[in-house]
């Protein structure tokens, strides 16, 4: 890292812990602090990967970047010391706005253990539901980051070629997947340390498992920081990946956002993030855009309704979000330009999770680190490529079970149309779509199954099904780059708008997609500050 990024992470870290420390939503250093509320040169809706990436390098070339993000800032220990509040018995933090907690894994030996009632609250996790999928995000200062798993994989560069095609593949290997790796502090386990970590022991089982089918499995790297993981085996330092810490944030060692790119982006002294601001709607006007932009508080109630004007808005609020902004604009004729593809090309990236039994003699182990760093690389199948990421049980005590997510290469796409009686974005993806999803899935672990002698588990999903898919943590498209926008993220029929998210991708990315969100976003941002902006 450049010692001058290393700085700006450094100014921009100190004004995210004063704002905390002082209850604030408006996080900047002192310079940007000065500015007009009501006006920005750029505007970068959202705080996940493709925002903070673009709040960055604005911030850089010296443009006054505001950020709005709906979430809160997650920095302020709650009643019991602790920021996040851990999958054992999550309370209010750990959900965005609902009455009961819906973790992905619902039931165990059929029993409802998992999940608790709860009051609403602008918690780190949300689950949006529409109809037969349901998509997991994280909401506040970081977005996804905030929630989950670290594993950050460089696709395959052959199916990123298919995938992308209008975008030059030497580049992005050359230069942007380096580039993203870097500032997002991707790091390895140390293999050594692997073999005989206890907290790994589930993952040796089931590469052991894969093996005896013929199967390869690979490392994966992550942005959790494995040295401190080493340190919370030996108990060194407070337990967060092994204190059963993921999907609601983790207390300690994973480099999130906050600590990344966004603590970068706010050590320019341009970039300013305002917490629990969510965009409504977008307004064309003579040099740029008017928002409206609602602003809440952490249990819900509406403070204000603000307009903010800006003449470049880049949309970073993810697939669902970017892409509900605009099919809202073009189906309500805000943005009269917009054409027939906002909306389309969406997928989840193929996921289905499920879990295997395990034989009494072969145990997973209580502790299980909470930060995958292995998958089942299946990916060169001819007819049924898959990568399955060897997922923990966080349950804190031994289960005998094997659990994945399943990265499968569904051509399936869905696509969003705007409710006027809801004044939001429907997505429509019905349950057929998901079979060859799973179908891959059970192929692939038939064969395990087959060589270890063991079954699929049938009580982790609230009724007998042994895959789910009917939810993602992966959701991508809806703004697919080279339809709904040039090769570069500029959306058709509009000048100065801009999607830099998840929304780009068709819907796929045959692995975890956040390194793909970031280096793809590092390629566009590059090319529009080149062109658009000086
Ligand atoms: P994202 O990170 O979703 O950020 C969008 C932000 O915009 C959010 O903070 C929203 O609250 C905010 N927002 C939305 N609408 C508005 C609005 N109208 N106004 C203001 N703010 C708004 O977008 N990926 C991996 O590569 N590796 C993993 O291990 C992994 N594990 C995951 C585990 C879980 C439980 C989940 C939920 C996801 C996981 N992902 C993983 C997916 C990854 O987090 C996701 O692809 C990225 O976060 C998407 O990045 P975007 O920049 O597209």
């Amino acid at each position: 890292m450049s010692t001058s990024l290393s700085r700006r992470r450094f100014l921009g870290a100190s004004a995210l812990s004063t704002a905390a420390a002082l209850g604030l939503t408006t996080i900047s250093t002192g310079s940007a602090a000065a500015r007009s509320s009501d006006f920005s040169p750029a505007v970068v809706v959202g705080t996940g990967y493709g925002a903070a990436v673009t709040a960055l390098r604005l911030g850089e070339a010296g443009i006054p970047t505001v950020m709005l993000e709906m979430g809160r800032l997650w920095d302020t220990p709650g009643a019991d010391g602790t920021i996040f509040p851990g999958m054992i018995r999550p309370d209010e933090r750990s959900t965005w706005f609902k009455t009961r907690t819906e973790a992905p894994l619902s039931t165990f030996l059929w029993l409802d253990l998992v999940n608790r009632d709860i009051e609403p609250y602008a918690g780190v996790l949300d689950r949006v539901h529409h109809g037969d999928m349901s998509v997991y995000l994280g909401r506040g200062v970081g977005g996804g980051s905030l929630v989950n798993g670290a594993m950050a994989v460089v696709p395959k560069r052959s199916y990123f070629e298919e995938i992308l095609p209008e975008v030059d593949a030497d580049e992005m290997y050359r230069t942007y997947f380096p580039r993203a790796n870097a500032a997002l502090g991707t790091n390895h386990v140390d293999r050594r340390w692997f073999r005989t970590a206890e907290s790994y022991r589930y993952a040796r089982v089931s590469a052991a498992h894969a093996e005896r089918a013929g199967l390869s499995t690979a490392f994966v790297p992550s942005v959790y920081d494995f040295g401190y993981m080493e340190r919370e085996e030996a108990e060194l330092v407070p337990r967060s990946a092994l204190a059963s810490e993921v999907i609601y944030g983790n207390n300690h060692g994973k480099r999130s956002l906050d600590q990344t790119y966004l603590a970068a982006a706010l050590g320019t002294g341009n970039v300013t993030i305002h917490a629990l601001h969510e965009v409504r709607d977008i307004v064309p006007q003579s040099d740029g855009y008017l928002l409206t932009v609602r602003e809440i508080d952490e249990h819900g109630t509406v403070l204000a309704t603000k307009r903010i004007g800006t003449r470049h808005l880049f949309l970073g609020a993810g697939s669902l979000g970017s892409t509900e902004l605009l099919v809202r604009a073009r189906d309500t004729g805000a943005l009269p330009g917009l054409g027939e593809e906002v909306g389309q090309g969406w997928g989840p990236n193929g996921n289905v999770m499920l879990g295997r039994a395990n034989h009494i003699w072969d145990p997973t182990g209580a502790i299980a680190s909470c930060m995958p760093a292995m998958g089942i690389d299946a990916w060169d199948d001819p007819r049924h490529p898959v990568f399955a990421e060897i997922a923990p049980v966080p349950a804190g005590l031994e289960t005998w079970a094997s659990v994945y997510l399943a990265i499968t290469r569904n051509p399936e796409r869905g696509h969003f149309s705007y409710d006027p009686g809801t004044d939001s974005a429907r997505l429509h993806w019905d349950s057929a779509q998901g079979r060859p999803s799973i179908d891959a899935a059970r192929r692939l672990f038939d064969r395990v199954n087959h060589a270890n002698g063991t079954v699929y588990r049938h009580d982790l999903f609230g009724d007998t099904r042994a895959f789910e898919d009917r939810f993602t943590y992966h959701p991508l498209g809806g703004l697919v780059l080279g339809r709904a926008t040039d090769a570069y993220g500029r959306v058709r029929g509009h000048r100065n708008l801009y999607v830099n998210d998840g929304a780009l991708i068709p819907g796929s990315t045959g692995v975890n997609p956040f390194v793909t969100i970031t280096a793809l976003a590092e390629r566009n941002v590059e090319r529009i500050l080149a062109e658009d902006i000086r």
